[in-house]
């Protein structure tokens, strides 16, 4: 039986300093300004549990669940058993232990000698990227064996005359295939090309070989050394000539993991090349991406030759973004992005997949359970203390309830502007939404902040797990 504990209470919302004595940040206090209903982190595990048991008895084995039909759905013809890498994670951080091993015994049950083509990057920061927090969290020997074997078979896809990833990969043969299902041949965007120093970097650690970072790293300076002249890479590449195919660039899906792991990786594994890479980047975003449109700050869609705007559109994804300016210590921009995202949350109850500001319309109305913005409000309430974040973050539980909460478990959403359901319950839900709104209230003797370092897909890995001059030698950093 769920424990939903509803107080309604009050709050002096006060800005208050990370660290500071006199004005602690406490995350059970409950908050009623305006009926707003806060959260405890027993309803978000109670809640998890719920979606997780459901997944287990109408999907389990399956990638996805569909949670309105109450049965499975794979990616491919073979399953790859996504869901559970996902959920490993989260399951785990909740204490909900013997979840937990029921996945990492299901992990040790996997074999992937599976005569499928799979999308590179989608696996890398799920499977692979959930398979490493597995022995990140458990030490288990044979799960490095699997993460390395999974690994193993996604290094061929990186031998293009490029070193761009190709978008798919034959996990039984190491045959390469292009995005044919879209039919754009050999080309992959930006994040696909180039979000692999993360995962990429932790194997080559506790494998103690070079080669998966070295590839990884590969693939990201052939983005970056081919960016124009004003230095911004375009969105769309071709891996086996290196030519743009499209001259767009900015933060949305398609180059914001890009972004994300020049930035992420080097915090575990501090390398001058990408750290160079990475302040060169972020430069560019602020003085192209960014504008302040009609009071508000965005960041648009520009061309990669002339910084012009060439399209005044966010995505739901690039809400991550605030997280990585206030993780990077930039508050002023982190809080005004932010601020964007929630007058954009607050237009609607949900984020559309993609708005566009100039027109202050809706482009693509569906929302799919997305975590960005619970991220970003968690990152800075985190950073600043301030606790008009974890406020946001209650705001956003609330309706996320109201519109997605179903009878088994949550669903997807068509229309923002309707709330017609879908009949999707993204992997991501579990590995990120429902964990970021976890942390956001646990106490700091479960999870701290301050000790991790997520992937992507929210994976969380322990900085102290690595060491700078062991990651020197194991990822063969000069
Ligand atoms: C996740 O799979 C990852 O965060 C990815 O980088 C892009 N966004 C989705 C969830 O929205």
């Amino acid at each position: 039986m769920k424990t939903r504990i509803i107080l309604l209470f009050t709050l002096c919302i006060v800005s208050s300093c990370k660290n500071s004595t006199s004005d602690p940040i406490d995350n059970n206090v409950k908050i009623d300004n305006g009926g707003l209903l806060a959260y405890s982190s027993d309803e978000i595990k109670s809640e998890t549990l719920r979606a997780w048991n459901a997944y287990k008895k109408y999907a389990w084995g399956y990638d996805v669940l569909l949670p309105l039909s109450k049965t499975g759905y794979n990616w491919y013809d073979e399953s790859l058993g996504i869901s559970p890498f996902d959920a490993y994670s989260t399951l785990a951080v909740m204490g909900l232990d013997q979840e937990a091993k029921e996945i990492e015994a299901y992990a040790l049950t996997k074999e992937w000698d599976q005569d499928i083509y799979v999308q590179v990057f989608e696996v890398n920061i799920r499977i692979l990227g959930g398979l490493l927090a597995i022995y990140d969290d458990t030490k288990n020997p044979e799960i490095l064996s699997k993460a390395i074997d999974f690994g193993e078979r996604l290094l061929p896809a990186f031998n293009s005359p490029t070193g761009i990833p190709y978008h798919s990969v034959n996990l039984k043969t190491g045959q390469t295939a292009g995005n044919h299902g879209e039919g754009k041949g050999n080309v992959v965007n930006t994040a696909q090309a180039a979000t692999y120093l993360f995962e990429f970097g932790v194997l080559s650690y506790y494998a103690k070989d070079p080669k998966f970072y070295q590839a990884a790293k590969k693939a990201t300076k052939a983005i970056y050394n081919r960016r124009s002249k004003i230095g911004l890479p375009g969105d769309f590449i071709n891996v086996e000539t290196g030519e743009w195919t499209n001259n767009w660039s900015y933060l949305q899906a398609g180059m914001d993991s890009y972004y994300e792991y020049m930035f992420k990786s080097n915090l575990l594994f501090p390398d001058p090349e990408i750290k160079e890479i990475w302040e060169y980047s972020l430069d560019k975003i602020n003085q192209y991406y960014s504008e302040d449109y009609n009071g508000r700050r965005f960041y648009a869609c520009v061309d990669m030759h002339t910084g012009e705007v060439v399209k005044r559109s966010i995505s739901l994804y690039d809400a991550f973004f605030p997280a990585v300016q206030a993780l990077h210590g930039d508050l002023l921009n982190a809080e005004k992005n932010m601020e964007t995202w929630d007058w954009v949350w607050d237009k609607y109850g949900l984020l559309p997949t993609r708005y566009l500001y100039e027109t202050d319309s809706v482009e693509y109305a569906n929302s799919e359970l997305n975590p960005e913005i619970i991220e970003s409000a968690y990152y800075l309430h985190q950073i600043t203390g301030d606790q008009k974040y974890l406020k946001m973050i209650f705001k956003y539980w609330n309706d996320i309830n109201k519109c997605c909460r179903n009878e088994i478990a949550f669903n997807a959403v068509e229309d923002v502007r309707t709330m017609e359901a879908k009949d999707y319950l993204a992997t991501y839900f579990f590995a990120e939404t429902l964990k970021y709104f976890y942390v956001a209230v646990a106490d700091k003797s479960e999870f701290n902040f301050d000790d991790y370092i997520f992937n992507t897909e929210a994976h969380p890995f322990k900085k102290s797990n690595f060491e700078s001059d062991k990651a020197k030698e194991y990822l063969g950093i000069n």
